[in-house]
């Protein structure tokens, strides 16, 4: 079976993938979700014990190609789910009520490029007419704020917000399936590195209405992810913590009536940075888990 402890390419995540629907067929499907900018599949897990339309939460993983530890996260996570699913008593209540969806690699053109040529990749791999340089920011390309500050319009920008709104067929394929399905309650985007836990706004530093509520389940969340290895985290709004962005996906979620809207920065706070040692993914992804676990348990708990 996959090693955890290492990164893999895009072809291995997607084979893993099959093997884990098809050792778990009573709790996982995949589910393809469209195809990107390069015409490869997209493809997100669903974990579910069965109804019909439950409230569901959204994990997405590596809408940004570079941030490698998200993508080894969200298959560590995924393995957790499965393999946990009735023995963890907590997770076992939570998908007899509700169900999760992973997308594990939210860029998969960017992940093979920085895989391939760069592996500091960040964006699409969209062409922009008259331009050499490829690729749109796809966490500035959502409809919330979109072309506000703290999203370039040079399209050789890291940050470039792209022609218009959802113009990513990457953000595209996400917007509709969320939208279909109408029943999302949390919607959680990881990237990495930096340590946060976010939630809305980005675009604007005025506070969501949800502000207090959002606060505290973050810093609940953030202390039980501390406890396991002591990794220290900050936890506050997006524009109060890192920086004004606009476009992103959790405000987006947020405005669209996702309340419980949360983005994690991971690991480190900048001594390896994008390129963090392989040796850190298992515990990076570890620590996360209490972190999103408690989340989701609030969200089951608060309906
Ligand atoms: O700039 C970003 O998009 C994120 N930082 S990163 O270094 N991973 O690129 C922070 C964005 C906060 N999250 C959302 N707006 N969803
Ligand atoms: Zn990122």
């Amino acid at each position: 079976s996959l090693n955890f402890g290492a990164y893999h390419d895009l072809d291995t995540i997607y084979s893993w993938i099959d093997t884990l629907v098809a050792d778990y067929p009573n709790l996982i499907t995949k589910q393809h979700i469209g195809v990107t900018y390069e015409n490869r599949p997209m493809y997100v897990l669903k974990f579910s014990t069965g109804g019909y339309n439950r409230p569901a939460i959204w994990i997405d993983t590596g809408i940004h190609a570079r941030e490698w530890v998200t993508q080894a996260t969200g298959v560590w996570t995924a393995n957790k789910i499965a393999t946990d699913y009735g023995t963890d008593a907590s997770l076992t209540s939570l998908l007899n009520t509700m169900d999760i969806y992973i997308l594990i690699v939210a860029n998969p053109d960017g992940y093979v490029f920085s895989h391939t040529n760069d592996r500091m990749w960040r964006k699409t791999r969209s062409v922009n007419p008259g331009y050499a340089c490829r690729g749109v920011d796809p966490n500035r390309n959502w409809d919330a704020g979109f072309g506000g500050p703290g999203a370039s319009s040079y399209p050789c920008s890291e940050s470039y917000h792209g022609p218009s709104a959802n113009s990513e067929i990457e953000v595209k394929n996400v917007v509709n399936l969320i939208q279909s399905h109408g029943n999302f309650k949390a919607f959680i985007s990881v990237h990495s590195y930096s340590q946060l836990l976010m939630y809305p706004y980005g675009y604007v530093c005025s506070s969501a209405n949800h502000q207090a509520e959002l606060d505290s389940v973050g810093r609940a969340a953030a202390q039980k992810l501390t406890s396991l290895y002591g990794t220290a985290y900050q936890v506050g709004s997006i524009c109060n913590i890192i920086y004004q962005a606009s476009g992103g996906s959790i405000d987006w979620s947020y405005n669209s009536g996702i309340k419980y809207s949360f983005a994690f920065e991971l690991r480190d706070t900048g001594r390896y940075g994008f390129i963090l040692p392989a040796d850190q993914i298992i515990p990076t992804a570890s620590e996360t888990w209490l972190a999103l676990k408690h989340i989701m348990e609030y969200v089951r708990d608060h309906p």
